[in-house]
C-alpha cells in the first residue's frame, strides 16, 4: 500500500533479533505509517521478516538498493515478494538504476524512493553538492518520494523547493539531533525515528510523543 501521512511517522526496526522486533512493532499497535526494516535486521532475521512485521502495518525495505540496473530488479523483486509496501534505492547509480527498482515496484503495486542527501556529517562531502541533481533525477524517473535530512533543515527546505509533488521521508529525528517539528515545518512528509523509539523504555510511549510533537 502507498505510503500515506496519518501520523507522519516511520519507525526504523534497527535491532539484531527478529522477536525483539516484532515485539516493538506489536506495542507500537499500528500507530505509525510504516516500519522501516534495514540490512541489520533482515540479515540477522531473515528477508521472512518482512511478511512478519506486515501484520502491524506498512513496511519499507530500506536496501538503499545501488547495482546497475538489472541486479536492482531481481533485489526489488525479492522485497516485493516477501511482502515490502516500498523500496528505497539510490540516485548517484543513476537514472536507469533507479527506473529498474520504480519499474519492479509498479509491477507489485509499490513504491520506491530514492535517496538524495543523507542525514550524516559525511553526506557533505559527495551527496550534498549533487542532491537537487538527485532530486530531479527522482522526479523525472517518477519515484514516489526522496529521502533527505531532518539534520538540516535549512537543506531539507531547499529540496522540498526541487520536488514538487514527491513525498519526503526525512530521517535524523532524535538520535542523530535532528528535531521532529522542524523537519515536517522544512517540508518533509513523513520523519523516521529509529533508535530514539525502538531504544526507549517505552516505545509506545515514545513514538506518542513524536507524533503528538507533529500534531502541535
Ligand atoms: O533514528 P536513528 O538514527 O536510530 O535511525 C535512522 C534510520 O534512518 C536508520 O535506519 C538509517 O539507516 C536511516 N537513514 C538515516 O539515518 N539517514 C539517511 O540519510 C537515510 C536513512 C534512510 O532511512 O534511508 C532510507
Amino acid at each position: 500500500m502507498p505510503l500515506v501521512p496519518r501520523s507522519r511517522l516511520i519507525v526504523a526496526l534497527d535491532l539484531m533479533d527478529g522477536y525483539e522486533a516484532l515485539s516493538i512493532a506489536e506495542k507500537l499497535g499500528g500507530i505509525a505509517d510504516a516500519i522501516k526494516v534495514n540490512y541489520p535486521l533482515v540479515l540477522a532475521a531473515g528477508l521472512g521478516i518482512i511478511k512478519d512485521l506486515k501484520k502491524h502495518g506498512n513496511v519499507v525495505a530500506d536496501f538503499k538498493v545501488a547495482d546497475i540496473p538489472n541486479t536492482n530488479s531481481l533485489i526489488c523483486a525479492q522485497a516485493f515478494k516477501a511482502g515490502a509496501d516500498a523500496i528505497i534505492c539510490h540516485g548517484f547509480a543513476g537514472s536507469d538504476s533507479v527506473k529498474a527498482c520504480i519499474g519492479e515496484a509498479s509491477k507489485y503495486g509499490c513504491e520506491a524512493y530514492v535517496v538524495t542527501e543523507m542525514s550524516h556529517p559525511g553526506a557533505v562531502e559527495f551527496l550534498q553538492p549533487h542532491a537537487f541533481e538527485l532530486v530531479e533525477l527522482a522526479r523525472r524517473a517518477g519515484a514516489s518520494g526522496i529521502i533527505a535530512p531532518a539534520t538540516r533543515p535549512e537543506r531539507l527546505a531547499d529540496i522540498r523547493r526541487h520536488a514538487g509533488n514527491m513525498k519526503i521521508l526525512a530521517p535524523g529525528v532524535g538520535a542523530q539531533g535532528g528535531e521532529a517539528r522542524r523537519a515536517i515545518e522544512a517540508g518533509a512528509d513523513f520523519i523516521i525515528v529509529g533508535r530514539s523509539i525502538y531504544g526507549a523504555d517505552d516505545p509506545y510511549e515514545a513514538a506518542l510523543e513524536f507524533i503528538e510533537q507533529l500534531r502541535r
